[in-house]
């Protein structure tokens, strides 16, 4: 990294001295509990996890250790009451999502996999005992969990997996494949999504699969060039044989239990990208006052003006619709819909700010020393997990002609 464009810690961590921070003052909301929380978060990524950025960026990894680090700030588990901490608002939970992307999405991604995905997935659809066996050490990070969901022939058509768990006696045995699973290679457990009846996606169930069960293979996927500060794999299922408990009792039959899960994701992407917009507008902004052309520093002409007024636009509106569903849902009227919008609306706003920041910074900006180009790779990722663009549309085409469009 080269010395005199290091990231300092005031250029990562958030400065509400700073103009383009908050700039519609949502944060004004916040309750003394929920700033400590931000607080804290946002001083940890800034000082511990931001220096190694450019070192697991090029190692393509996120080691395992950062997990206890994580728990240690309160980060897992932040909706979930009891088995070794208390529920947090949903601002609260949206919070810790925006300050984890500030720094990396895939850091922030990290989180999703472990606390909205796979303890949540426990926490809705587990019985008492394997929340009990479970939560309280995902909580602080001792033990990781992973989702495995996608296959490598059905990303945006979960219901057509072909991943099967057939009776065998009281028990179960699993075979099939999932593919791009978010700490699959170093997690403690998978939830696993498969069908009880081949073919039919209304047989669909959610299990608890320990990894180190006989015939479970995870291989780590290489050759990312976006979300590179991640851990994604492939997992296969050779006749793995599961106890009978190892199913998730509640879990309905049938996409409705994996696609509460995700709601849960999309709704702490929707805040990430406010923090990816603010990481990519803080830093910019700084930039731009400092670095000089024909004798005046960038920030004085019209045109980069402009596109900072972009930035700010595309950033505050992202925060006003990722505050409201906070609220929606600490209300209980939140609807998958709503949370659809957010989630891609909010990925392009971060696309199109972390563009034209990357812009702004000229040659430098390609460099792993500024975060813009960085965050513009990763959101190629977010872009496409969780639902595409394309998925999100036609969900709320659905919700407004009452036609689904999907097949
Ligand atoms: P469809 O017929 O629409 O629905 C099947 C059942 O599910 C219910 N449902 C929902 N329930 C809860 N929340 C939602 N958002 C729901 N959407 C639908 C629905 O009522 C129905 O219930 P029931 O009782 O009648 O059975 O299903 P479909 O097969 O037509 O598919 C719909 C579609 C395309 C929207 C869905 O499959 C989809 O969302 N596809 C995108 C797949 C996706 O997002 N995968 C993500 C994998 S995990 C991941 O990427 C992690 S990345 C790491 C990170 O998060 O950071
Ligand atoms: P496809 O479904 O093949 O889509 C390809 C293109 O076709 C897209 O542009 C899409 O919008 C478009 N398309 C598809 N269907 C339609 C349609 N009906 N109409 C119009 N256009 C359509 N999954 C997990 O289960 N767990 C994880 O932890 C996880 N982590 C991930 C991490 C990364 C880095 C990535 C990249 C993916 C991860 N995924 C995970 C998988 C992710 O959810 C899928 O990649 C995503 O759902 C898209 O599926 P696909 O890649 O198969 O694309």
């Amino acid at each position: 990294m080269s010395k005199d464009t290091t990231l300092g810690y005031d250029d990562v961590m958030f400065s509400e001295e700073d103009p383009s921070h908050d700039f519609y003052r949502l944060d004004s909301k916040l309750t003394a509990r929920e700033r400590a929380l931000r607080e804290r978060v946002s001083e940890w990524v800034a000082r511990e996890f931001m220096p190694s950025v450019p070192k697991y960026w090029e190692a393509g990894d996120l080691p395992r250790s950062i997990a206890a680090e994580l728990g240690a700030l309160g980060v897992f588990g932040s909706s979930i009451d009891g088995f070794g901490g208390e529920s947090l608002s949903a601002r609260a939970t949206g919070i810790i999502m925006r300050e984890l992307e500030r720094g990396d999405s895939g850091l922030r991604t990290f989180a999703s996999v472990q606390s909205s995905l796979a303890m949540n997935a426990l926490s809705f659809f587990g019985s008492e005992v394997q929340k009990s066996q479970w939560l309280p050490e995902m909580r602080t990070g001792e033990r990781l969990g992973c989702f495995a969901l996608t296959e490598p022939g059905f990303g945006s058509n979960p219901g057509g997996m072909e991943t099967l768990a057939t009776r065998d006696g009281s028990g179960w045995i699993l075979n099939g494949r999932k593919k791009w699973i978010g700490n699959a290679d170093i997690a403690d457990m998978a939830i696993v999504w498969a069908k009880t009846v081949e073919g039919d996606p209304a047989s669909i169930r959610g299990f608890l699969v320990e990894t180190d069960r006989p015939g479970l293979h995870a291989e780590l996927m290489s050759g990312k060039m976006s979300l590179r500060c991640a851990r994604t794999s492939e997992l296969s299922f050779d006749r793995v044989s599961l106890p009978a408990d190892a199913l998730l009792e509640r879990s309905p039959s049938g996409l409705s239990g994996p696609l509460r899960c995700l709601n849960e994701a999309r709704y702490g992407i929707a805040w990430g990208m406010v923090g990816a917009c603010e990481a990519c507008l803080q830093e910019v902004r700084g930039h731009v006052l400092r670095r000089e052309s024909f004798d005046v520093p960038l920030g004085a002409f019209q045109l980069v003006q402009d596109k900072l007024a972009e930035m700010l636009t595309f950033t505050t509106h992202s925060h006003v619709l990722a505050d409201r569903l906070s609220e929606l849902k600490d209300s209980g009227q939140c609807l998958p819909e709503q949370i659809s919008l957010a989630k891609y609306s909010n990925v392009d706003n971060a696309r199109k700010v972390a563009a034209l920041a990357r812009e702004l910074f000229g040659g430098v900006g390609i460099l792993i020393d500024h975060s813009p180009m960085r965050h513009l790779i990763n959101l190629e990722s977010v872009a496409t997990y969780e639902g595409t663009r394309d998925i999100h549309r036609l969900v709320l085409g659905r919700a407004l002609t009452g036609m689904q469009a999907f097949r």
